[in-house]
């Protein structure tokens, strides 16, 4: 049995290489896997789910293609695509699942989640991500004509760029309290996440017990893939061509 963790591979129009190197994936290694997790920013930004441009209609059929030959096929929404919803997953035969779930891999319960919300130091982030999850947010943003929705987020995006550049890494990365705290209320021994873009194993002591974080990596330079077979985790990197 294998199976395979992606996230941040910050899909867009604008980088034909990841693009290329997605679509090499799913055909060549995900095709053979029993199940793929997408611990979300799969996309650069997802603006909606009635969004049909050329482009995620090839990200679509990508999916679409791999759950019809059985794979099963996860998604966990990031802080890019956080707009992705029942209906991408309708159109693709993809389970969305919930922002911190507990899987079972081999009768081992792990954690899997996109790894924002364990960044409880960056203040300025969480505030605006408890804003744009609000649920009557959403469903007031999807009803504005997707050509405005566009130039909304092109908006909040620039401001957010000039702020992003005053953050140090620590604020950036995971706060270790928040990582204890929630395996520990999830009864887990085991965390797989994305978001920060710093791929390793971490191995930690918590209540006398041994811990294993799991970071996956982003697709800038190449692609990034956990695999789990044979009872064993690794990391793995997929060269662009
Ligand atoms: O992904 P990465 O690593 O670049 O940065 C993230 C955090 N940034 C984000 C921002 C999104 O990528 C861009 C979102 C555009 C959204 C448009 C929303 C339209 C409304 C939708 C309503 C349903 O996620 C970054 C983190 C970083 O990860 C590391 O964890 O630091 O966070 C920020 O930079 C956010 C700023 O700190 C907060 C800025 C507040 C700006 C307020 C603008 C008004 C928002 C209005 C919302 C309605
Ligand atoms: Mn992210």
């Amino acid at each position: 049995m294998t199976t395979l963790f992606i996230s941040d591979l910050h899909l867009s129009p604008l980088r034909p290489d990841i693009t290329d190197c997605f679509l090499d994936f799913m055909t060549t290694e995900a095709v053979h896997a029993e199940k793929l997790y997408v611990l979300g920013d799969l996309f650069e930004f997802w603006i909606g789910d009635d969004d049909n441009s050329p482009f995620n209609i090839l990200i679509k059929d990508a999916f679409k293609a791999l759950t019809q030959q059985g794979v099963e096929c996860y998604f966990t929404q990031g802080n890019r695509d956080f707009l992705l919803n029942k209906r991408f997953c309708k159109e693709t035969g993809v389970q969305l699942l919930d922002d911190h779930t507990v899987i079972n891999i081999d009768g081992e319960s792990v954690l899997v989640m996109h790894g924002d919300t364990l960044c409880i130091d960056d203040i300025k982030y969480q505030e605006f991500r408890a804003k744009v999850h609000q649920p009557w947010l959403q469903w007031v943003f999807n009803r504005i004509p997707l050509f405005i929705r566009q130039r909304i987020v092109k908006n909040v995006q620039d401001k957010i760029k000039a702020k992003k550049q005053h953050k140090t890494l620590t604020i950036m990365d995971v706060t270790q309290s928040e990582v204890e705290k929630v395996m520990s209320e999830k009864g887990v021994k085991r965390l797989i996440h994305g978001h920060t873009h710093r791929p390793d194993v971490h191995s930690f002591i918590n209540h006398d017990e041994k811990m294993i974080r799991i970071v996956l990596g982003d697709w800038y330079k190449q692609g990034s893939i956990l695999e789990y077979k044979n009872n064993k985790y690794t990391l793995h990197n997929k060269s662009f061509k």
